[in-house]
């Protein structure tokens, strides 16, 4: 039995495996440039990050209705609970939809349509967070944060994706300060492919709570030491590390060398659709001791916005 745990990091949108890609593409009379479901994962052959958001940004063309991103997201909340997943906060990316003429309305109502069921239906508790693309403009994610005002009782937190490198925290400094006026939890994409100074500023301008990936906070020794200090959470993301070449093998991966420095990581799937597994396949991945294992299913519940301690020790 796998460990029960909490997933923090996870892209609803790269959760579409291709068998569902096809489905959809028929039901709503789309057209996908792929012969077949192998023709896709062919394609998961991702020299960068950009490589894969090129893909992930072209096979989206197929959500279109309430129903296919209630069906995208059931499906995920089925696989996640049989990893022993009990809580998982996941993250959407409204613009990429918006952009396509698809409403705010059918984006959110969709997905809460199976999150609002998951826990019965599947034992899992779930949060909505809501992703701003970093190489878009900061007035367009203002005008994306004005357009969740309806859906605020849905959302929990704010955070932000997307291609990194040239399109730093402090771009997002008004956003996030609205956001946290409007009593919304706060989270940044960070150190991912970008430099270690950009955790430092998303933790000093945007005021995150938790960093996304933040793998490149080992370049700075005093980074570190704050982030253990003040116990920042890093959802570390070990298939996704090494398929967009991050890092250059699991056996690489320099996750246990983060908790052996006091980090409080926890570890999650990011795209498991593209990264070639969920979240307990990221913990077999690795291959750690058991008691790593528990350190780290022990981290996912007290790094998530479940509301109190008793609630995170109940788990
Ligand atoms: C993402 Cl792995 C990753 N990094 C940044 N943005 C993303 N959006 C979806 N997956
Ligand atoms: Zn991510």
């Amino acid at each position: 039995m796998p460990l029960p745990k909490a997933e923090l990091h996870l892209h609803i949108e790269g959760t579409l495996e291709p068998e569902l890609a096809f489905a959809l593409a028929a039901r709503n009379g789309v057209e996908l440039p792929y012969a077949d479901t192998d023709a896709i994962r062919a394609a998961y052959d991702f020299d960068d990050l950009q490589s894969f958001l090129n893909l992930y940004y072209e096979l989206m063309a197929v959500l279109r209705t309430e129903r296919d991103f209630a069906d995208l997201a059931d499906a995920y909340l089925a696989r996640a609970a049989a990893q022993g997943v009990r809580h998982a906060e996941v993250f959407f990316d409204p613009q990429a939809h918006l952009a396509r003429g698809v409403s705010m309305e059918t984006v959110v109502e969709g997905l809460w349509r199976a999150l609002g069921e998951s826990e019965t239906r599947h034992g899992v508790s779930t949060r909505l967070i809501m992703c701003f693309l970093r190489d878009e403009s900061a007035e367009s994610a203002m005008d994306t944060l004005m357009a969740a005002k309806p859906y605020l009782d849905r959302i929990t937190g704010v955070g932000l994706d997307s291609a990194e490198v040239g399109h730093p925290p402090v771009k997002f400094r008004e956003v996030y300060e609205t956001a946290a006026a409007l009593g919304l939890r706060r989270v940044a994409h960070a150190g991912e492919e970008g430099p270690p100074e950009y955790v430092t500023e998303a933790l000093d301008v945007l005021g995150v709570e938790r960093v996304d990936h933040g793998l490149r906070c080992l370049e700075d020794p005093a980074l570190v030491a704050r982030l253990v200090r003040d116990r920042i959470p890093l959802t570390v993301c070990p298939l996704s590390n090494v398929r967009l070449r991050a890092v250059p093998d699991l056996a690489a991966h320099p996750l246990p060398a983060m908790l052996d420095a006091g980090l409080l990581c926890t570890v999650n799937s990011d795209d498991p659709a593209y990264f070639g597994g969920y979240v307990d396949d990221n913990f077999r991945a690795l291959n750690l001791p058991e008691e790593r294992q528990r350190e780290l299913a022990r981290n996912s519940f007290l790094a998530s916005f479940l509301e109190d301690d008793e609630e995170k020790r109940a788990r």
